[in-house]
């Protein structure tokens, strides 16, 4: 592979529109995610539209193991990525914290934090031999400004942002750079899975608010990791511009 880029939650919402943003780029992609059919599919799908190798990798983030070996199999194919990109992540339930249950709380902490710090700590050491390579880290407005019902999302996020300023740190005598992009509201299956696929709850949260597509996420990763080598973008947060916070959005436009 000339470059490439190694994108978890590739298969839906901003991981797929992030690997769709950084074909076009011309980057080759190495994608991972738990279902292996949309994987095909994304896979066909993009090798269609851009001149583009496709690697699927079925991974689990919550899984150790399957972290070390697909990391292994990925570097043994493909060397140290150009660009990670940590996306898979999700919220599940939107209780007060008394009535959470607690495998929503630990899917949460294992997949946005675990999963996230794991995969990274599989491949920074090739990053480093090779003093190249760029983190991107998907936290949220959430890591920002806590809301009803989301202690434990909100946290998992303020836990992306403090970790990627951490490893930040860390690399500074490297070329690696490292990057938290932190959106607001963005219209995906996002709600859906927070929901436990209640798509008419799901809907509700977008109904009259102009939400971020998937694709302004994509575009804004795009430009992150386009710019020349001395210039390092820590942080972006994006809002919808009826948001105000977190989870504060006008409903009345
Ligand atoms: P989607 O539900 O559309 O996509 C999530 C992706 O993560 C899917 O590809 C899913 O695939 C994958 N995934 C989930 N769990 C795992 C796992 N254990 N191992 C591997 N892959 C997994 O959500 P979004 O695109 O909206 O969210 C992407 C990221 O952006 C998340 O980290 C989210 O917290 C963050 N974010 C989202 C915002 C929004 O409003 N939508 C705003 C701010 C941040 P599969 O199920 O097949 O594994
Ligand atoms: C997802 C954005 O505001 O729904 O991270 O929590 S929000």
């Amino acid at each position: 592979m000339s470059k490439y880029a190694f994108i978890t939650g590739a298969t839906s919402g901003i991981g797929l529109a992030t690997a769709k943003a950084l074909a076009a780029g011309g980057y080759d992609l190495a994608l991972a995610a738990r279902n292996e059919g949309k994987l095909s599919s994304v896979k066909a799908d993009i090798e269609k539209e851009f001149s583009v190798k496709v690697t699927p990798y079925v991974l689990d983030v919550r899984e150790p193991e399957e972290i070390r070996k697909t990391v292994a199999a990925c570097l043994a194919a493909f060397g140290a990525p150009d660009v990670l990109v940590n996306d898979a992540g999700l919220a599940r339930g939107l209780e007060p914290y008394a009535e959470t249950k607690e495998e929503d709380i630990l899917q949460m902490i294992d997949t946005n934090i675990k999963g996230l710090f794991l995969v990274t700590r599989a491949f920074l050491p090739s990053m480093l031999e090779r003093n190249s390579g760029h983190v991107v880290n998907l936290g949220s407005t959430a890591g920002l400004y806590a809301y009803a019902g989301a202690a434990v999302y909100c946290s998992t996020k303020a836990a992306v942002k403090t970790f990627s300023d951490g490893i930040r740190i860390d690399v500074i005598d490297s070329d690696i750079k490292v990057t938290t992009i932190q959106p607001g509201i963005v219209h995906t299956p996002f709600s859906e899975v927070r929901f436990h696929g209640d798509k008419k709850r799901a809907e509700a949260v977008y109904e009259g608010v102009d939400a971020l597509h998937a694709e302004d996420i994509a575009d804004i990763i795009a430009f992150a990791v386009s710019r020349p080598k001395r210039v390092q973008i820590s942080d972006i947060v994006i809002m919808a511009n009826q948001q105000a916070t977190g989870f504060m959005v006008s409903k009345k436009k």
